[in-house]
């Protein structure tokens, strides 16, 4: 068993990591923390809420972040809706938020726990995760792994080069990735491979149900935008595959680099730059001026679909069959 909090902004493909946490036997999911991204604060943490009620989930939800470190706000309005997570009908909210601020949730819940038994998984910009870092350094050493979707190494969806998570919050992914715990980045090179395909939603639909609907209908929603804005034939699960990766050990081929966040550029705001130490053709000596530091980032390269779509179908099958569908 994985013990996870869940650091996200649903969102689309967060609803399905929060499904996939909740219905996986191999994941105990402690609590769901909300920040400001995909859509504003309020806006995500309700939508948490609702996902939660669709589910039958219960689980601690706390809010966090409503603004990034120091850049100002930005949200994903082209592909999550004004809602945050237009398309599904959301359910009123079955229980009250917790009342701590997701950055305490996160410290205690991490203090609480055995060293090293806690995994975070941010699918957010890191803004709640630099804050808890800085407000009780010891979670750094305590957590058992970060492991979370952001960046890149080929490409960006924000921009050319940035992805939306890093992009929103550059300074505290840049925290992040300096801190002394064992992170894995799962970015878009990777989340691009795990695409909600026809096979992948009829599997889904043979389930049957109100939940099996609500998934469809998050995926029909953001399945339109991908093929409006990116001209995807169908969307990415991008936040599921941290959680899965957490269920199934043999889910991703990971290489280690040492990943840094361009904080300044004109063009590359918010891009990831990952210097790969074993990866041919991938690797640069670091240069006088301008000296790189150890690869101990874990970058994803490599996902295997099936084992994936295994897992998310499995999980709203385990959910449905709780909630009696
Ligand atoms: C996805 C996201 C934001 C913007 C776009 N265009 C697409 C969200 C997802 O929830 C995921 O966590 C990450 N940010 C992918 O960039
Ligand atoms: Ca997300």
């Amino acid at each position: 068993m994985e013990k996870i909090i869940l650091d996200c902004d649903p969102g689309h493909d967060d609803a399905i990591a929060i499904l996939l946490a909740a219905g996986n036997p191999n994941i105990e999911l402690l609590g769901i923390t909300t920040v400001a991204g995909n859509q504003t604060l309020p806006k995500v943490t309700r939508n948490a809420l609702a996902i939660c009620a669709a589910a039958g989930i219960e689980v601690p939800v706390a809010a966090g972040a409503s603004v990034p470190l120091v850049t100002p706000q930005v949200v994903a309005e082209d592909i999550h809706g004004d809602t945050g997570l237009d398309g599904p009908v959301l359910p009123e909210p079955t229980f009250e938020l917790d009342p701590r601020h997701a950055v305490d949730f996160i410290i205690e819940t991490v203090m609480s726990h055995e060293p090293k038994t806690v995994h975070l998984v941010p699918v957010g910009p890191l803004t709640n995760i630099a804050l808890a870092m800085r407000k009780e350094p010891a979670i750094i050493d305590r957590v058992k792994s970060v492991i979370l979707m952001g960046g890149s190494y080929t490409r960006g969806n924000s921009t050319v080069c940035a992805e939306f998570n890093i992009y929103v919050d550059p300074e505290a992914a840049e925290a992040v990735f300096r801190g002394a715990w064992d992170v894995t980045m799962v970015g878009l090179d990777l989340t691009h491979q795990a695409l909600a395909t026809a096979e992948l939603q009829d599997r889904v639909r043979a389930i049957g149900g109100d939940l099996a609907q609500f998934v469809l209908d998050i995926w029909g929603f953001v399945g339109s935008a991908y093929k409006k804005v990116y001209e995807f034939d169908y969307p990415p699960v991008h936040d599921a595959v941290c959680v899965a990766a957490l269920a199934d050990p043999q889910l991703l081929t990971c290489a280690k680099a040492f990943v840094t966040v361009e904080l300044h550029g004109q063009w590359t705001k918010g891009m990831t730059v990952a210097n790969f130490a074993d990866v041919p053709g991938m690797h640069h000596g670091s240069s006088e001026g301008l000296p790189m530091g150890a690869a101990t980032t874990d970058v994803a390269m490599k996902l295997d679909w099936d084992r994936f779509a295994d897992l998310v179908v499995d999980s709203i099958s385990a959910l449905a069959a709780s909630k009696g569908q």
